[in-house]
C-alpha cells in the first residue's frame, strides 16, 4: 500500500512557469557502475510572471546532487532545499547561470526512462518527464532551451557518441576515453533530448530536399543488424518526400539519425535529429519479418519523421495538449501509409483497431477526452484514445475543411507556431482563421470523453419522392462527466438505387444538388435531413470511411446488408456490411449457445463470402478483410455483458462452418494463390499473401491431411517469414499435436539468435485458444530466452496471452487473473510504465459476469494493496476500483 496518495495534477492549474532556461549545456561522463550529468543553465526570469524574484523549483527524481553553483559561486546546503522530487534555490537576480552536476546509475535503470542501458549501449528516454531523472531542470514541455551536449565514454567499448543536432567537435581523453559534442540549434523541451552512446554499426543514405539541401541518413543498429535496415531507410526517404509534397514541410538540420535499441517501453521516440527506435520498428528483413512488421516499421519511421514539424518545431504547452502532437501525427502516418499501400485497407485495419481497443477504453474506468482535464501519472495517458481517437478528430476535421482547406489550415498552423508550444485551440484556431470556420461546437471532440451513439432511420415517402433521414445523437456518461452535449458529427453518405448505383443527392432546403456523395454534419441532438426528387426508395451508405468515430445504427435488415456488402460502391461501406452482417450473426449465435440450442449458420453469410471470394475485381487484401470474422475483443466490446466462452465457442464454429461450406472455393482460390513465387515486398504480393494465409487458417479447419501436409511444408519451404509464420500460427491453433510441437522445435532452433523472431514464436503461442493457455504461457516465461526486462518478451507472452487469448485468461477458476496480477506486482518495481499497461484487460471487468467481476476484483485488490505501488499503477488500479 501506499502510504502517500500521489498527486492529480489539473489542466485548469497551468501557468506559465517563472523562469526560463534559454541555453542547456551538458556533459555526460559514462562509466560502467554510475554516470556523472554536468549541467549549466542560462536561466531568466520570465518577465510575464512579474518582477519579484520567487524560488526556482527544479524538478529531479532518483538523482545523486554532487554539486551546485550559482554563477559560479558554490551554493552552501542550507542555501537550497531538496526533496524527493525538486531542488529549490533562490535566484538574487533575474538572470543568472546554475551549474549543477549529479550522479546517476543507468546501469541499475530497469524502468527504462531518463538514462539507461540496453544491453551494451547507452540510451535515454525523456518524454514524457524522464529528463528529471538525468539531471534538475524544468522537465516541462513550454520551457524550451538551446541544448548543447558533450559525451564522454570508453572509446573501446562506447566508440559512438550522439545527441540531438550537428556534431561539432570530437577528440581523445585520457585512458581510452574519447568525447563527442553536439549543437541543436533549434530550441527545444527537455522531452527532445536524447543521447546514444554505443558499439553501433552505421547504413548511410541521403536525402535532396525540395530546397536542394543534402541531409545524412543514417541508421545505427548492432553490428549483427546491419542487414535489416534497409526497409526502415527507403520508408524514411519516402516520408521525407511525402512531407514535402503533402504538408510543404522540409527536414531543418544537416542530419538525420534512427538508433535502434532492444528494450524500450513504447515503439520509438521522435528526439531532436535522433530518433531512437525499438528494435521491433526498424529492422525488417524477408526472411525475419511478416509484411506486419514491414507496415509496422514503415508507420513508426513516418510517425516519428512527421513529428519533426508535429511536434518538435511545435511542440505542446503541457502534456494535456499531448493529442495535438499525437492525433495529429498518427492522423499523418495513416494518412502516409493509405498513400503508400491501398488506402481503404489501411483505413479498415484503423477502424478494426479502433473499435475493439479505444471504444473499450472509452467505456472503461480509464475513459478520458482526447484533452484529457486531470492526470496522475502523465505515461498513463499515451492511450489510445490520445493517439488513435485524437486522429480521428483531426481527421474529422479534415472533412470538415476539406483537403485543401485543411492544408491551408496546417500551413498557417506551423508558420504561426513554429518555435512555440502551444494547444490543441492553437491548432483548431489556425483551421478556422485559414478557412473562415467556426468549429467552437467541433471541439467538443476534445473535452468530453465516450464514444457517442448515433441513431438513424430512415422513412421512405413514395408519393413526394423523399426520403427523411433522422439522426439522433447521443453519449453515455463516463468517469466524471455525466451529462454530454450534441457534437459535430460528420456523416458521409451516399443514397443507393435498386442497382446499387448513387443516386444525385438534393436537400430539401437547398437549391444546389450535392452529387453522388456527401458529407452531412450532424451538429444537434436530433437532426432531420429531407433529400427531394427520388424516383425510387433509395438505401443509405452511411458514414463511409468512418467518416466519425461513432458508434451508428440504422435499421438494416439483413437482406439489406447482403446488398451493400456485395454492391455499395464504396469500398469500406462493402467491408463494413460484411462486418455488421457477421457481427449480427455471431451475435445471433451467441444467444442460441447460451440457450443450449444447436448453432444454425445464416446461409446469406455463406452467400456473401462467396460472392467476395469469387469476385475477380477484389483487391485480395480486401477479400481478406472481409472474410477475416469480427475478432473476441470486438465482440466483447459490443457485448452488454460478454459471455467470453460462448464468443469463442460461437466463432470458432462459424469458422468452421464457413470452411466446411465454402471448401471448394477457398481451396480453388488458395491454390491458385500457393503456386511457388520469388518473394517480392510489393503491396500486390502482400495482398496475395495475406488472403492465402487467411484462406490457410481457414482450410485447415477441415483437419484434412493433405492440407496439414501442405500446411507443414508452406512452413519449411517458405522463402519469407510472413508465409512461414502463417503456417506456424495455423498448426500451432490446430490439434495435430506432432507436427505442431515439430514446427515449433524447428523455429526455435532456427531463430533463437534473433530476439524479435523469438518474440514472434513466443507471442503466437501465447496467444493460441487452445486449451491449457496458462500453463503453456508459464512455461514460456521459464524459456531461456525470456526475460521479464525487456518490455518486448513481456508483450509477446504476458501481453499477448491477457489481451488476445481470452477464453483462457478469463477461465473460470481466476488463475489467468492472479497470473496477470503476478506479473503487474513484480513489474511494479522492475519497471512500471510497462507494469500499468498491463493492467488493461483487469480494467475492464465490468464487462463479465459476476463471477469474473469478483475475481477480477479480488486481483486488483491485491495489487493495490501492494508495497511501494508505482504512482502509474495506483493510478489506474484505484480509478479501476473506484
Ligand atoms: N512520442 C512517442 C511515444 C513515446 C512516448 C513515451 C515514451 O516513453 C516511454 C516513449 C515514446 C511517439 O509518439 O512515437
Ligand atoms: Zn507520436
Amino acid at each position: 500500500m501506499r502510504t502517500e496518495q500521489p498527486k492529480t495534477i489539473y489542466l485548469k492549474d497551468y501557468r506559465q512557469p517563472d523562469y526560463w532556461i534559454a541555453e542547456t549545456h551538458l556533459t555526460f561522463e559514462l562509466f560502467e557502475d554510475h554516470a556523472l550529468v554536468h549541467s549549466r543553465l542560462a536561466v531568466q526570469r520570465n518577465a510575464e510572471q512579474g518582477k519579484k524574484l520567487p524560488p526556482l523549483v527544479l524538478d529531479g527524481q532518483q538523482l545523486q546532487l554532487i554539486s551546485l553553483a550559482l554563477d559560479d559561486v558554490e551554493l552552501s546546503e542550507d542555501s537550497y532545499q531538496l526533496d524527493a522530487d525538486h531542488l529549490t534555490l533562490h535566484p538574487g537576480s533575474a538572470e543568472f547561470e546554475l551549474a549543477i552536476t549529479t550522479r546517476i546509475e543507468p546501469q541499475n535503470n530497469t524502468a527504462l526512462e531518463g538514462l539507461y542501458k540496453s544491453g551494451g549501449m547507452f540510451c535515454t528516454q525523456c518524454e514524457a518527464e524522464g529528463f528529471r531523472k538525468i539531471t534538475y531542470y524544468l522537465d516541462r514541455p513550454d520551457v524550451m532551451s538551446r541544448f548543447t551536449t558533450t559525451v564522454i565514454a570508453d572509446r573501446g567499448d562506447y566508440p559512438v557518441l550522439l545527441s540531438n543536432g550537428n556534431p561539432v567537435a570530437s577528440g581523445e581523453h585520457e585512458a581510452g576515453r574519447h568525447w563527442a559534442t553536439w549543437e541543436d540549434p533549434f530550441p527545444k523541451p527537455a522531452y527532445l533530448f536524447a543521447l546514444v552512446a554505443g558499439d553501433l554499426v552505421l547504413i548511410q543514405d541521403s536525402f535532396t530536399t525540395m530546397s536542394g539541401r543534402d541531409i545524412d541518413l543514417r541508421i545505427y543498429v548492432e553490428p549483427e543488424n546491419r542487414e535489416q535496415c534497409g526497409h526502415a531507410m527507403d520508408s524514411l526517404k519516402r516520408s521525407m518526400r511525402w512531407d514535402e509534397e503533402v504538408y510543404g514541410r522540409e527536414y531543418d538540420l544537416d542530419i538525420f539519425m534512427i538508433v535502434a535499441v532492444n528494450d524500450f517501453n513504447m515503439g520509438a521516440m521522435e528526439n531532436k535529429g535522433l530518433n531512437i527506435f525499438n528494435s521491433s520498428c526498424v529492422l525488417a528483413h524477408p526472411d525475419t519479418a511478416t509484411d506486419l512488421a514491414f507496415q509496422r516499421v514503415e508507420s513508426v519511421v513516418a510517425h516519428e519523421y512527421f513529428h519533426n514539424w508535429s511536434g518538435n518545431r511545435v511542440t505542446c504547452r503541457d502534456w494535456f495538449q499531448l493529442s495535438l502532437k499525437e492525433g495529429f501525427t498518427v492522423f499523418r502516418d495513416s494518412q502516409f501509409s493509405g498513400d503508400m499501400n491501398s488506402a481503404t485497407v489501411k483505413r479498415i485495419e484503423d477502424v478494426t483497431f479502433l473499435r475493439a481497443n479505444q471504444f473499450a477504453e472509452d467505456a472503461g474506468p480509464m475513459a478520458h477526452p482526447v484533452r484529457p482535464d486531470s492526470f496522475i501519472e502523465i505515461a498513463n495517458f499515451y492511450t489510445l484514445t490520445v493517439y488513435e481517437k485524437g486522429s480521428e478528430v483531426v481527421g474529422m476535421l479534415h472533412t470538415l475543411c476539406g483537403a485543401d482547406g485543411f492544408r491551408k489550415g496546417t500551413d498557417l498552423y506551423f508558420e504561426r507556431h513554429d518555435g512555440q508550444a502551444v494547444t490543441c485551440d492553437d491548432f483548431v484556431k489556425a483551421l478556422e482563421d485559414a478557412n473562415g470556420l467556426d468549429l467552437t461546437r467541433f471541439k467538443r471532440w476534445y473535452s468530453q470523453a465516450g464514444t457517442p451513439r448515433l441513431e438513424m432511420n430512415g422513412h421512405w415517402d413514395a408519393n413526394a419522392g423523399e426520403f427523411r433521414l433522422l439522426c439522433r445523437q447521443s453519449c453515455p456518461p463516463t468517469p466524471g462527466q455525466t451529462d454530454k452535449q450534441p457534437l459535430v458529427i460528420p456523416l458521409r453518405m451516399a443514397l443507393l438505387d435498386s442497382q446499387g448505383a448513387e443516386m444525385s443527392l438534393q436537400l430539401a432546403d437547398e437549391t444546389g444538388s450535392r452529387g453522388t456523395e456527401t458529407v452531412l454534419a450532424i451538429t444537434e441532438a436530433e437532426q432531420l435531413f429531407v433529400f427531394t426528387g427520388l424516383r425510387e426508395e433509395p438505401l443509405p451508405s452511411l458514414l463511409r470511411g468512418f467518416s466519425a468515430p461513432v458508434k451508428m445504427t440504422y435499421p438494416y435488415s439483413r437482406d439489406d446488408r447482403v446488398f451493400l456488402a456485395k454492391h455499395d460502391p464504396d469500398g469500406f461501406n462493402r467491408w463494413e456490411a460484411a462486418q455488421a452482417l457477421a457481427v449480427e450473426v455471431m451475435q445471433g449465435l451467441v444467444t442460441m449457445a447460451q440457450a443450449g440450442r444447436p448453432l444454425m449458420l445464416d446461409q446469406r453469410m455463406v452467400d456473401v463470402y462467396r460472392s467476395v471470394l469469387n469476385n475477380p475485381e477484389l483487391d485480395p487484401a480486401m477479400v481478406a478483410e472481409i472474410i477475416r470474422l469480427p475478432s473476441e475483443a470486438y465482440m466483447v466490446e459490443l457485448a452488454e455483458q460478454a459471455d467470453i466462452d460462448a464468443i469463442h465457442k460461437v466463432r470458432e464454429t462459424l469458422r468452421a462452418e464457413l470452411a466446411q461450406a465454402l471448401h471448394d472455393d477457398m481451396l480453388a482460390v488458395w491454390q491458385r494463390l500457393s503456386v511457388p513465387q520469388p518473394y517480392t515486398p510489393d503491396a500486390a504480393s502482400v495482398a496475395r499473401r495475406s488472403l492465402k494465409n487467411t484462406l490457410l487458417g481457414y482450410l485447415m479447419l477441415s483437419e484434412s491431411e493433405e492440407i496439414v501436409a501442405a500446411c507443414v511444408r508452406q512452413f519449411i519451404e517458405a522463402n519469407n517469414m510472413t508465409d512461414r509464420q502463417a503456417a506456424l500460427v495455423a498448426l500451432v491453433n490446430s490439434p495435430f499435436e506432432e507436427q505442431k510441437q515439430a514446427a515449433l522445435a524447428e523455429f526455435a532452433r532456427q531463430w533463437q539468435d534473433y530476439p524479435l523472431v523469438m518474440d514472434q514464436w513466443f507471442s503466437v503461442q501465447a496467444a493460441s485458444g487452445q486449451p491449457g493457455g496458462l500453463e503453456r504461457v508459464q512455461a514460456l516465461m521459464q524459456h531461456p530466452a525470456f526475460n521479464l526486462r525487456n518490455p518486448n518478451k513481456v508483450r509477446a507472452v504476458v501481453g499477448a496471452f491477457a489481451n488476445q487469448n481470452l477464453v483462457n485468461f478469463h477461465r473460470l477458476d481466476g488463475a489467468g487473473y492472479g497470473f496477470l496480477a503476478d506479473q503487474i506486482i513484480t513489474l511494479n518495481s522492475l519497471n512500471p510504465q510497462i507494469a500499468a499497461r498491463l493492467m488493461t484487460p483487469l480494467t475492464r471487468w465490468r464487462k463479465y459476469d459476476p463471477a469474473r467481476q469478483a475475481l477480477m476484483q479480488e486481483q486488483l485488490q491485491r495489487i493495490m494493496a501492494t508495497d511501494d505501488l508505482s504512482a502509474d499503477v495506483y493510478e489506474v488500479v484505484s480509478k479501476s476500483l473506484a
